[in-house]
């Protein structure tokens, strides 16, 4: 990239309904992100088969999942909106970097320990490579920063280990990328489990509000989200009895741009039954015009198509040019 705006690289696996978190914890910042900075946004659909998908439902995720990023307001020309499938460079580049992560790396991921308790009768080897093909989405755009949530902060530093181990033996290579978190909304919590994140994959689906969800059953689950029995509006870090409170807190803070404390003065002398209204109220009203637009979105496929095809005509071209430094420098004959 000519001038010296940074470069950003981010994804979403079309795994699920996307939820708040996602939106939250990623989309939303990428909104941000995009005046600034040249950015790369995928739809990483090679890291959601990691987990059995229905392919009918996967392939109607991937489409819905361009309609939000489009519809949260990331404008598909100014940045570059891609399917990761239609860049082999990653699937190509995984494999080298594959070969340069020790499996003793691999064994200490989070998020691999928690898939594979979670679904034991398929602990399959995608997911336990999981992280070098995100090494290699990241790496073959050079990005500078990467946008995520804490809980893939993890991943991020191997990446970086995996980047400098191979500029170590071969040069300057690959730009060593950093992660970076919002200061709201970084981890949004489970309505049904406040202790463990929000995920969209969450068998049980009063744990998580998916950004498609109709606005009375986002309410349904707002109110009837697990908190505590103490009845005290306050924010109590590393509280795990406030985990449900804290979360829902940070979930008003993120979607109204207010401060935590400011909202816990408001709701002093207030029970859980008006907060809980009236975070449900704000969350919807934040999610409304997003969806109408994504209703828009849906009336066009013939747009969307236009969309993909460019972004995956712009990104191969990026992620090309990095692959084939890494195979000259490897001894691969081009
Ligand atoms: N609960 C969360 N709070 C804040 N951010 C979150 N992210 C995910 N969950 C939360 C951020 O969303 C981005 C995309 O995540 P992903 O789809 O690539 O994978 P994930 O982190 O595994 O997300 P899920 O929803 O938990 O998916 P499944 O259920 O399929 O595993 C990332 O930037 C992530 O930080």
């Amino acid at each position: 990239m000519e001038d010296n705006k940074k470069v950003i690289f981010s994804a979403v696996q079309p795994s699920g309904n996307i939820t708040l978190g996602n939106y939250l914890g990623a989309i939303k910042n990428w909104v941000d992100l995009q005046n600034d900075h040249h950015c790369c946004y995928s739809i990483v659909d090679e890291h959601s088969i990691t987990v059995r998908q229905n392919p009918q439902e996967l392939k109607k995720r991937t489409l819905d999942l361009l309609k939000i990023y489009i519809a949260c307001g990331i404008d598909p020309e100014e940045n570059i909106l891609f399917i990761q499938s239609h860049v082999p460079a990653h699937a190509q580049l995984a494999w080298v970097l594959n070969c340069y992560t020790y499996t003793g790396e691999l064994s200490r991921m989070t998020q691999f320990k928690d898939k594979s308790k979670k679904h034991t009768d398929n602990v399959n080897a995608g997911l336990y490579t999981y992280p070098v093909l995100m090494a290699a989405d990241i790496l073959l755009y050079q990005a500078d920063l990467v946008p995520v949530g804490k809980d893939q902060m993890q991943h991020i530093e191997l990446t970086r280990n995996i980047a400098q181990r191979f500029n170590g033996i071969y040069g300057d290579v690959f730009k060593i990328p950093e992660g970076f978190m919002p200061k709201a909304g970084a981890k949004v919590m489970s309505l049904a489990e406040p202790t463990k994140k929000m995920s969209k994959s969450d068998e049980n689906p009063k744990a998580y509000i998916s950004m498609l969800d109709d606005f009375n059953v986002i309410a349904k689950k707002i109110k009837s989200a697990v908190t505590d029995s103490e009845g005290i509006i306050e924010y109590r870090e590393n509280d795990d009895t406030k985990a449900g409170v804290n979360n829902l807190l940070t979930i008003m803070s993120a979607v109204t741009g207010r401060s935590i404390d400011s909202i816990v003065a408001e709701y002093q002398s207030k029970g859980y039954g008006d907060f809980k209204a009236d975070v449900a109220e704000a969350v919807v009203e934040h999610i409304r015009p997003i969806r109408q637009r994504y209703d828009e979105l849906s009336e066009d496929k013939a747009y969307l198509i236009d969309i993909y095809t460019k972004g995956a005509e712009r990104a191969n071209r990026i992620a090309q040019r990095t692959l084939n430094k890494v195979y000259k420098k490897i001894g691969f004959i081009l």
